[in-house]
């Protein structure tokens, strides 16, 4: 029986639903070039490309910095507290989420730590419902997180994740399409004793936002946000190693890609191997699944991305890379 959260969840998510139809730009993704936003900056070419939904207002072109730029490479244990909140997070222009998050954001924290180190996560439940967050990798199976956290509730788990790579973790609570459609889900980079080359970083990970609660994305956006890197390009350094740790924490599609205009990439799957697995400009990723892409823009300007399924590009996800 759902709870009088849950219930009136359901209600604001139904409005929210309808006005995304009727506001965020349904109508104008399947005309294919709507009315030119005039908040739109006109270096980031939003508006010409036809793509329909806007970003949130209020975020500036350094909002999703926390969550895409990782910390350096670190060295040693590392130990963090990690607090669940429920929270109104604006995830398109005029179109809310209440969402559940990791330390408040969408995605939750970059996780970085060297492989064999010990890593001690406390998670806190400030939230009204059950939560956990479990990681992806090999660990000592007791410190898995999978156990549910209740309401008011913490644990804590130490394990030295292995091995290198990239890996999300996230709450899996079921139903997993709501607890990741709200937003709880995450990256953690697993770097290897021998450091990888020196290149400018960047994490980016693909979400769906479930506005109506019904366990099916309405909208979708790489960090948190539909429409963002379309407004706010991805600015790289020309000629600098790029690597990309990318990862798709969409619930309820079976795949989604990766794919970059004008330039091809290294594709080291799962991060997990030195040596890269295919070179290519488009890379699938199933639910869960991530990749490190290494590339390099020696000619400025700027570079689309989107995933190459129409319905995630058109509702959020097709960006740019600037190279300047
Ligand atoms: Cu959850």
């Amino acid at each position: 029986m759902p709870t009088r959260r849950e219930l009136l969840w359901g209600m604001a998510g139904a409005a929210a639903a309808m006005a995304a139809v009727s506001v965020g730009g349904g109508r104008r993704a399947r005309n294919g070039a709507g009315p030119l936003d005039p908040h739109a900056d006109s270096t980031a070419g939003h508006g010409a490309y036809g793509h329909s939904v806007e970003p949130p207002a209020a975020l500036g072109p350094l909002a999703l910095d926390a969550c895409t730029i990782p910390s350096q490479r670190t060295a040693g244990a590392v130990e963090r507290t990690i607090t669940i909140t429920q929270r109104a997070v604006e995830v398109a222009h005029d179109q809310t989420l209440d969402a559940w998050t990791f330390d408040g954001t969408i995605p939750g924290p970059i996780l970085r730590i060297t492989e064999g180190e010990s890593l001690r996560l406390t998670i806190r439940n400030l939230t009204a419902l059950p939560h956990n967050l479990h990681t992806h990798g090999a660990h000592d199976p007791t410190q898995d997180g999978w156990e549910p956290i209740p309401p008011g509730g913490a644990r804590t788990y130490t394990f030295a994740p292995r091995p290198a790579g990239l890996y999300p973790y996230h709450c899996d609570v079921m139903p997993s399409t709501q607890h990741l459609g709200r937003g709880l889900y995450g990256a953690l980079i697993v770097d290897p004793r021998r450091p990888r080359a020196e290149a400018e970083e960047r994490v980016m990970i693909l979400g769906g936002f479930d506005l109506d609660g019904d366990g099916r994305s309405d909208l979708y956006g790489w960090n948190g946000a539909a429409g963002f890197w379309a407004r706010h390009p991805l600015k790289v350094r020309a000629s600098a190693l790029v690597r990309l740790y990318v990862l798709n924490l969409v619930s309820d599609e079976p795949v989604a890609t990766f794919h970059l205009h004008a330039q091809t990439f290294d594709v080291f799957r799962s991060g997990t191997r030195a040596t890269p697995d295919e070179h290519s400009d488009v890379v699938p990723l199933t639910l869960g699944e991530r990749a490190i892409l290494e590339m390099r823009f020696p000619q400025p300007g700027r570079y689309m991305f989107h995933p190459h399924q129409a319905r995630m590009a058109e509702r959020g996800a097709m960006g740019w890379i600037a190279a300047v």
